[in-house]
Formats: C-alpha cells, structure tokens, sequence
C-alpha cells in the first residue's frame, strides 16, 4: 500500500503551527509545505476545501484536517508508515 500524501498548510507566526512543525521535524517525516501567507492558491484551496482559512491543517490524501493536537496525535499513531526524508 502507498504512503499518504501529506500537505501541511501553517504560517510562520502561528504558534499552534510551530507545535505541529516540531513533531513533523523531530518525527522526520515528508511534507509539502504550503505557506499560506506566501501562497494564495494554497490559502483559496485551504479556503474553498473547508470553508475556513484556520491553520494548522494538514491534508493526508487531500483530506483536510484541523486541530493541532488531532495532528500530532495522527502523526504519532501513523508516523510508522509514513515516509521519511532522507
Ligand atoms: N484550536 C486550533 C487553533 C488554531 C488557530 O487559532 N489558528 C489561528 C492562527 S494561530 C488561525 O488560523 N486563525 C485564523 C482563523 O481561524 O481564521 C488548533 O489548535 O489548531
């Protein structure tokens, strides 16, 4: 079975942000990063797919989930069959 793409929509100066960026970082694994200060597009799909422009969300198969704490808890309860960076 093929990992799940994972898309980790932040910005920088959002703290609940930076605490789902420390479990990505120290759990090393493989994220596309949509800044949504930096990138309209990723902010109209954050906003067309779920009605809110709310960061953390992280998209795993292009399902769109919020909530910093349902993340990290995601990521640690899958973070053995997710990929890695090398
Ligand atoms: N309970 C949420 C709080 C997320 C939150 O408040 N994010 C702020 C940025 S720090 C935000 O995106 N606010 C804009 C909005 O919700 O429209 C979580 O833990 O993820």
């Amino acid at each position: 079975m093929s990992t799940p793409k994972l898309e980790y929509f932040y910005f920088d100066a959002c703290p609940f942000c930076q605490k789902v960026l420390r479990v990505i970082q120290s759990t090393n694994i493989k994220v596309e990063y949509k800044d949504i200060m930096s990138d309209m597009s990723s902010l109209e799909r954050l906003v067309n797919d779920t009605g809110r422009r709310t960061v953390p969300c992280l998209y795993i198969d292009n399902m769109p989930m919020h909530e910093s704490d349902d993340i990290i808890h995601w990521i640690e309860e899958n973070v053995d069959k997710l990929e890695k960076n090398s």
